[in-house]
């Protein structure tokens, strides 16, 4: 600040003479007034009462006069600010409420609308673990295949070497949606799949020639009555593998690759003699037990719940394609082998989860599907 100046005459000072102090201050007030928003207001406010405004600028004049003026040129220029903040706060408190009326407008929710109460689904853990079944597969190479869940009798049973009386057919309980004898002589009947396997057949005739690796997930029905342990409408997942060479050491490796993929490394398969018409030889495949992994086996103080202390869990059927199955598709046996495994996707998920009856995965409850999560 410059030193008091003894011959200074405040009145000769142009910033500080009354008509112009009187200028700012009106200059101020008018830019306050025509501020239509607070943005307006806001620059308003640095050009009138910021460091470098008018006011601000005279007000600096003061320090330089000789004290007999600086009474006199103080008061006047004090007053003038006082007015200008004073008409600043009015026009903010005036602009804010007309912002704060036109938000409660603008953004105002009426709560009274209806809306959406359905919440967001997820798919259905059976499908998630099918899916993820069949993308073990995909990741060795193999092609999903799919085939009609009202399928041919021929394709469900006569291609894969179930002769017409043979107690095999019975053995499926079978769902027929159009009898054999119903339909014209040279049409096959039409029946609920009562498996996945005549997607084998399809396959096979689709591709004509091998190499054919493909899986095959989807539901089948069956009469059974709903228990704790049957369906009547459940998922199987089928793999068929057909190429030149192929052996049961190819099948028994590659059950053993898909059970340490879904239940972890070191588990591994048994085969038990079976019988299937469209598997020659056929078996029955067991999985170790995941939980106790063979440990409750003669072992009373370690019981296990998962697998009854017996150390496998069965999983479903396998062998080798029947070479009857391979002519029935155009396929030529001495050339070509294959193997073939199928299991239930139900029992699958019911002990790799847990999960004590199987009603509980068809109900529809979600109190049964949260805790499998939100995928989707
Ligand atoms: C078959 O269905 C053969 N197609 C499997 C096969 C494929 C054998 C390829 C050889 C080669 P099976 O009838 O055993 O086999 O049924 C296979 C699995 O389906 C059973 O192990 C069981 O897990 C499941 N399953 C059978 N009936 C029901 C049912 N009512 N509810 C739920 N799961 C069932």
């Amino acid at each position: 600040m410059s030193a008091p100046n003894k011959s200074y005459d405040p009145v000769e000072v142009e910033a500080l003479k009354p008509e112009e102090i009187e200028r700012m201050r009106d200059e101020a007030l008018a830019a306050f007034e025509s501020a239509a928003d607070l943005d307006a207001l806001t620059h308003a406010k640095t050009a009138h009462t910021g460091p470098t405004s008018p006011l601000s600028l005279a007000n600096r004049e003061i320090g330089a006069l000789p004290p007999q003026a600086k009474a006199e040129a103080g008061k006047r220029v004090g007053m003038a600010r006082g007015a200008v903040n004073k008409a600043l706060a009015a026009r903010l408190a005036v602009l804010e409420a007309e912002r704060d009326e036109r938000v409660l407008v603008e953004e105002a929710v009426d709560v009274t609308l209806p809306y959406d109460r359905t919440p967001a689904g997820a798919r259905h853990p059976l499908t998630t673990f099918m899916e993820r079944v069949a993308d073990v597969f995909v990741a060795m190479g193999y092609e999903v295949a799919e085939g009609p869940e009202a399928e041919a009798e021929w394709f469900n049973f006569d291609a894969l070497n179930f002769v017409p009386d043979h107690p095999a057919r019975q053995m499926q309980d079978t769902f027929f949606v159009q009898d054999a004898d119903g339909a014209k002589s040279d049409e096959s009947g039409v029946v609920l799949r009562t498996h996945t396997s005549p997607v084998q057949a399809r396959a096979l005739l689709e591709r004509r020639e091998p190499p054919v690796y493909v899986v095959c997930p989807g539901r089948v029905y069956r009469t059974d009555e709903l228990d704790a342990t049957h369906t009547p409408v459940f998922h199987q997942i089928e793999l068929l593998a057909v190429d030149e060479g192929l052996t049961m050491a190819d099948l028994k490796g590659t059950l053993d690759h898909m059970v340490q993929a879904l239940f972890g490394a070191g588990m591994k398969t048994r085969l038990r003699p079976n019988y299937f018409p469209f598997t020659e030889p056929s078996a029955e495949m067991d999985m170790v037990c995941y939980v106790c992994r063979g440990e409750s086996v003669g072992n009373p103080d370690r019981p296990c719940r998962t697998c009854g202390s017996e150390g496998w869990i069965e999983l479903g059927g396998c062998g080798m394609v029947n070479p009857k199955v391979l002519v029935a598709c155009g396929v030529d046996p001495q050339k070509y082998s294959g193997f073939a495994f199928g299991f239930g996707i139900e029992r699958m998920l019911m002990f790799r989860h847990n999960v004590e009856d199987m009603r509980d995965m068809v109900e529809g409850d979600v109190r049964f599907t949260r805790p499998f999560g939100m995928e989707i």
